[in-house]
């Protein structure tokens, strides 16, 4: 019987901070996960090298279930984003070790494609109407078929989704929290207009998507999915923050404008009555932090019995050991809906090589057995952790609000 020889946890900053575990089997084959909790990286990695790493030496890599299983009871103490990231970034590279011992890419484990590939959407932003457009023209130029349009508010500095200059859009970006400003009536009058302006410029069949990023309570959020209903937007992503899963039912007695949810989440418990009482449209837990590949497919097999389809978060803070574990989920189940992507900077891709390529709008998975993903242990040696963290709001009177 092959075993679990070495559990290597590799924190790195190529770019931004990821944290990747490498597991090696007696058979020399080795498997990737990805562990990044963003702004709370090392308390994962903790859990992994002091935790979990010695109870893998000497286990099967074939019994991925009882793995799972094992670290999920076994730890007692459930759920949560560090418990289900560490048990993720397990889970994928065990099957990462599974597609390269079969010689098969992951998808063909999964039951095969149903699909070319993933479709994606693309983050278009801009500190006022003219500049998102033009980011806006950038990714349609690039063959998108989705995109996200976040702008600035006049009067509010720093509300999210707008970048600092950098090479790619990262709201980590500070060695302590930056402090933003937030406004909700300013938010409320402005964001349906800058809106209306890309659906007037990309015409009615591309699809457009918004990030509200938890800033509403559901009343306001159903206002606002009202206002902006003739515009047929993809989706209104996190209207309201999720602990409260009842609140979605008073956004969605109020508004068609589809509901997405779910990044932040991190269990099917979690998103069980979002899902079955049919509160939401997409589910947005990802492989990275819903436990893997092995939990994320529960998921979305609930999700499909309620007519709930998929739209995992991919931002750059999930590495391309994720990105890839989710084009290849993304193309098997039946229920898939849109994947996000936010291409990760070039730095990134000194460490990691993906093997998924964008073409047509889409994700197209690696044939490669396996995950179909490289990591280049030595590259990662040179680029040392380096502490982020993402902002916090507050209101124009001080106090503290979603970010
Ligand atoms: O703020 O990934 O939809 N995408 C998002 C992201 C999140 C970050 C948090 O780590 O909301 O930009
Ligand atoms: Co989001």
């Amino acid at each position: 019987m092959s075993t679990i020889t070495e559990a290597k946890v590799i924190v790195s900053s190529p770019g931004r901070n990821f944290v990747t575990l490498k597991i090696t089997t007696s058979d020399g084959v080795v498997g990737w996960g990805d562990a990044t909790l963003n702004g709370r990286e090392l308390a994962v990695a903790s859990y992994l090298r002091d935790h979990v790493c010695p109870l893998l030496v000497g286990r099967d890599p074939a019994r991925i279930e009882d793995t799972w299983s094992y670290l999920y009871k076994g730890a007692y103490w459930r759920r949560g984003p560090v418990t289900m990231t560490a048990i993720a970034a397990v889970d994928v590279a065990l099957w990462d070790i599974k597609g390269k011992v079969a010689g098969l890419p992951v998808y063909e484990l999964l039951g095969g494609r149903a699909r070319e590939g993933a479709t994606v959407y693309g983050h278009a932003a801009g500190a006022d109407v003219p500049e998102l457009l033009d980011d806006v023209a950038r990714f349609r130029d690039e063959g998108y078929l989705a995109v996200r349009a976040q702008a600035g508010l006049a009067g509010v500095p720093g509300v999210y989704g707008l970048g600092h200059g950098g090479e790619v859009y990262d709201p980590a970006d500070a060695a302590l929290p930056e402090e933003q400003a937030w406004s909700t009536p300013e938010y409320l009058d402005q964001a349906p207009k800058y809106l209306a302006a890309v659906r007037d410029a990309i015409g009615p069949t591309v699809h457009l998507l918004h990030d509200v990023h938890h800033r509403l309570s559901p009343n306001e959020a159903a206002r606002f999915g009202r206002s902006v209903e003739e515009l047929n937007l993809f989706w209104m992503e996190d209207p309201t923050p999720a602990e409260h899963q009842e609140g979605f039912r008073l956004i969605r007695s109020r508004t068609t404008t589809p509901i997405a949810v779910g990044e932040i989440l991190n269990s099917i418990w979690d998103v069980q009555h979002l899902i079955t009482e049919q509160l939401i449209d997409y589910v947005r837990t990802s492989v990275s932090h819903a436990g893997g590949i092995t939990h994320l497919r529960r998921i979305f097999n609930l999700a499909e019995l309620y007519q709930v389809r998929t739209g995992s978060h991919g931002a750059t803070d999930l590495s391309p050991v994720s990105l890839s574990a989710a084009v290849h989920l993304d193309v098997t189940v039946p229920n898939f809906g849109i994947q996000e992507y936010m291409a990760h900077m070039r730095l990134t891709h000194e460490v990691f090589r993906p093997g998924y390529r964008f073409a047509d709008g889409m994700l197209v998975p690696s044939d490669a057995p396996g995950l179909g993903v490289e990591v280049d242990e030595a590259a990662a040696e040179r680029f040392p952790y380096d502490p982020k963290y993402l902002p916090v709001a507050r209101r124009l009177d001080g106090s503290v609000h979603d970010w």
